[in-house]
């Protein structure tokens, strides 16, 4: 095991609270410039020895008094420090009531409560609740809340909370206030309140079961119009987990509030969920197809939560992928039903290997079940969540689609109520499918990506064939040896003829052992084994193919994925070949096989265009980064990148071609086969732009200044800010002019700069910092701008270390207000050590300037610890 920092909390020394807490009641008071809260709290000893002090969790709170069971405790008899409240004596069972004052404006860190523009707003996973009051901020203490807010009517007309209304009433001098009671007990990191002047669209469910349910979407004012496709999203989430998982919602009123200014995506509080406005503002003209699918999957998601993490809870922080890795699985098939199943796989694996593949190669790698932390904020990661997901979903590849239904039901049989472990979840899924998967456990503690080296053989005489696979796992930190995996490994044999040979299709090996044979018998020719259909386990698999046997697969295979998957590795293969050949003083060699297979893919194009789009999508730089040894961002831009222009070069009509073909005429619709028809149209413009000449450009600013919807619109605005021309500096101007006043859209124009390949990004970026549009409270701001130039792989990674000196700058300047946000954008350092001496001097010089700033948050401090250790 890593040995922790001193500072660090491990699983290990997980014990049940001392305390529970059985209801609170709290009561908010609202002005402008502070906020009064007063909570009640119902306690009961727990397990803890019947002497153990009451330690309440605390931070940033102004403490105005303490009651205990009604007596006013003198300072004395309670202890006070900057992150507790502790009392050395306290009965069995007694009432707390405590009051303070909280500063939500002065609130920069977006935990607990703050303001945003429209009013008052809270966030409390993971730790936030502890900005609020003084409670026990744990996820295993689960609480009955009635919670009142009172506030100005004028300013704050809205005053919400978790579960119902139950009373209402007028202050003095213009205030009123509303008492909410959330019947169902619940961890503070759910709790939530909103006090603001919001518009609100209203709609309603009606459950399987005959409950209706009153649904609503508060936003800004003004902005009404841009929330129908967010409430249409949450009734489909709700009619699907009803039909697929047999889920119902528990609650009369289900509401979503947009906001601004948010850290994350959004949050799953019960009955009240917090969004951020990118994943529930969307019009044609101003979100893409993009934005559109992420409102359906993050609403979705959401709405998910209720049952994966709100009905059953975590036990602990560890035990996040519990309900996180299960609702993004959810989310996932959510999106696969809605939209294209295929399509929606490749874009999920598209992005685990370029970011979950990374983070487990790196210094962060960590478990899907974290063994220790310095700040919890920073395990909310692609590890937790995607690989989680993976997991989840190897489960059910492993026990079948029936049994992990079963297992689903058995899992709220039993912990309905519940805060548990992820132990919990495979042990009812282990139950249910009567299977031991005591091995299977070992994807939730042991970190890194396992390799599978395969080898095929085929014996013509005997009509069999065999394939062996070798299992291994590269250390991690903390984590030197690694047990063998149990590894749904699924696998087809594709015969000459191009159809599958195994009589069932794709057969589902359980690889367990680090070595093992399986024999496939009656294989009446020499197949090209397609390996890990659908990603079955996400793992590196390595076959020796041949540029045939690749091409093959992508014509014939009938897994989808590994059509697409056949194809990139296709693209991999010559790219790091052509990067070698240009160290040596080469050149990029572009087999013939290649362009054949390319033409094929378009002439294919109609049957699934937004499958050729993805398909003709080389690897991205980052992608083709993690394969290389150490790492030359420069080479790895020009080849991919003359890779990329010689289709244009070759297949210019059939480019053209498909770029006529794919208009999406009549209303604009974001369904899977409109959005398709786009993503290949765009996927064929971006080719041509490729050439560099004037018709390319021609016909790109004429779809900018034409496009009647965003994802046009956008596509061709970034395609011209990738290029060093006339057009570039008015469109861009244009865009600015026409979308100024809509904060997401502007998003939007600062990342097509900030992810721009042009060798003045820096100094752009550096521009726009300071321009009016830019806002370094504000966290969307930030991940399009900062965040844009963080994944610029060949410009923040500039030889000189310049992008490397600025993101230093940027993370310190971030961390005095925003050490979540902050620490997310130290992650841009994690794989310094991949690139050359030179770049690793300068990688090195900008950690230490960050873990070395005075008052460095213990997030940041975290990030730039691992990275340097
Ligand atoms: C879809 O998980 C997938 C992931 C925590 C905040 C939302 O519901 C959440 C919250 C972070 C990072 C990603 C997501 C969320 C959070 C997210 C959102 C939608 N419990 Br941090
Ligand atoms: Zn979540």
């Amino acid at each position: 095991m890593r040995d922790p920092a001193p500072s660090a909390v491990r699983l290990k020394d997980y014990a049940p609270p001392a305390f529970l807490i059985d209801s609170i009641d709290l009561e908010v008071e609202l002005f402008e410039d502070h906020a009064r809260v007063r909570a009640r709290l119902a306690i009961t000893r727990h397990l803890g020895a019947p002497r153990s002090p009451l330690v309440l969790d605390g931070e940033e709170l102004e403490l105005e008094s303490v009651k205990l069971d009604g007596r006013a405790l003198p300072s004395g008899e309670y202890a006070l420090d900057a992150q507790h409240l502790s009392l050395e004596q306290v009965p069995e069972r007694f009432r707390l009531e405590t009051t303070c004052r909280i500063q939500p404006r002065a609130n920069t860190k977006l935990m607990g409560l703050y303001a945003a523009e429209s009013g008052f707003f809270t966030q409390c996973e993971a730790e936030g609740f502890r900005r609020i009051t003084y409670f026990i901020d744990r996820p295993d203490v689960m609480a009955k809340y009635t919670v009142t807010i009172h506030a100005d009517r004028q300013r704050y007309p809205v005053l919400l909370s978790n579960g119902n209304p139950v009373a209402s009433g007028a202050g003095s001098s213009g205030r009123h206030w509303v008492k909410w009671h959330d019947p169902f007990p619940k961890p503070c990191y759910l709790f939530a309140m909103v006090a603001a002047k919001l518009d609100k669209l209203e709609d309603e469910f009606l459950t399987r079961s005959g409950r209706r349910a009153r649904l609503a979407i508060y936003v800004d004012p003004g902005k009404l119009d841009q929330c129908g496709f967010a409430m249409q999203a949450l009734k489909r989430a709700m009619k699907w987990d009803e039909e697929v998982f047999g889920l119902e919602l528990d609650l009369d009123h289900y509401s979503i509030v947009a906001v601004g200014d948010f850290n994350a995506g959004a949050m799953e509080n019960k009955g009240l969920n917090l969004f951020n406005t990118k994943y529930v503002l969307a019009r044609p003209d101003t979100a893409t197809d993009g934005d559109f699918l992420n409102i359906d999957r993050v609403v979705a998601h959401e709405y998910f939560h209720n049952w994966t993490g709100n009905r059953v809870t975590c036990r602990d922080w560890f035990q996040l992928s519990l309900k996180e890795g299960l609702t993004v699985y959810r989310e996932q098939e959510f999106g696969a039903d809605l939209y294209s199943r295929a399509v929606e796989r490749i874009r999920e694996v598209r992005h685990l290997r370029a970011a979950q593949f990374a983070e487990d190669a790196g210094p962060m790698a960590h478990p899907v079940r974290p063994d220790s932390y310095m700040e919890i904020g920073n395990f909310y990661t692609t590890t937790v969540y995607e690989k989680g997901a993976e997991v989840v979903r190897m489960i059910r590849t492993l026990i079948g689609a029936e049994n992990f239904r079963k297992g689903m039901d058995l899992y709220f049989a039993r912990h309905d109520g519940e805060a548990v472990t992820c132990d919990d979840f495979v042990r009812a899924m282990a139950d249910a499918a009567r299977t031991d998967l005591s091995q299977f456990m070992r994807w939730y503690d042991q970190a890194g990506t396992p390799v599978l080296e395969t080898k095929g053989e085929y014996d013509a005489a005997g009509k069999r064939y065999s394939l062996a696979v070798k299992q291994s796992c590269a250390p991690t930190p903390g984590q030197d040896k690694k047990m063998p995996f149990h590894v749904p490994f699924s696998v087809g044999l594709v015969g000459p003829d191009g159809r599958d040979m195994l009589p069932e299709g794709t057969r589902v090996l359980s690889v367990r052992q680090p070595e093992e044979r399986f024999v496939f018998e009656n294989v009446e020719a020499r197949p090209v084994p397609s390996l890990a259909r659908d990603f079955s386990a996400p793992v590196i698999v390595n076959y020796d193919y041949t540029e045939a046997e690749l091409t093959h697969l992508m014509a014939h295979d009938s897994d989808p994925f590994n059509r697409w998957n056949a194809g990139q590795r296709l693209a991999l293969d010559i790219i790091l070949r052509g990067i070698e050949a240009v160290k040596n003083g080469g050149r990029l060699a572009i087999p013939r096989a290649f362009l054949d297979a390319s033409a094929r893919l378009l002439a294919d194009a109609p049957e699934d265009p937004a499958f050729a789009a993805e398909a003709l999508a080389l690897p991205s730089e980052g992608y083709i980064a993690e394969q290389v040894e150490i790492v030359d961002p420069d080479a790895i831009h020009a080849v991919r990148n003359e890779l990329k222009r010689k289709l244009p070069s070759v297949l210019r009509q059939e480019l053209l071609q498909a770029y006529r073909v794919n208009r999406t005429p009549g209303a604009y619709s974001p369904d899977a086969a409109s959005a398709g028809k786009r993503a290949l149209r765009n996927a064929a413009l971006a080719l041509l732009m490729e050439l560099d000449e004037p018709e390319a450009r021609a016909l790109c600013m004429k779809q900018f200044e034409d496009a009647d919807n965003m994802t046009d619109a956008l596509a061709a605005l970034a395609l011209l800010a990738n290029c060093d021309c006339p057009e570039r500096e008015r469109a861009l101007d244009a865009f600015y002019a026409k979308w100024k006043d809509e904060p997401l859209v502007v998003d939007k124009w600062l990342g097509v700069q900030s992810t721009s390949r042009l060798p003045s990004v820096l100094a752009e970026v550096k521009r726009l910092m300071a321009h009016p549009a830019f806002n370094l409270r504000n966290p969307n701001k930030v991940y399009a701008l900062i965040g844009g130039f963080r994944g610029n792989q060949v410009r923040f990674h500039a030889a000189d270390g310049a992008g490397y000196a600025f993101l230093a700058d940027q993370v310190n300047a971030l961390d005095a207000i925003n050490p979540q946000v902050a620490a997310r954008m130290a992650r841009g350092f994690d794989r310094w050590r991949k690139f050359d001496p030179r770049r690793q001097s300068h990688a090195r010089a900008a950690l230490e300037r960050i873990r070395d700033t005075k008052g460095v948050s213990k997030g940041v401090l975290e990030i730039a610890t691992l990275a340097l250790a």
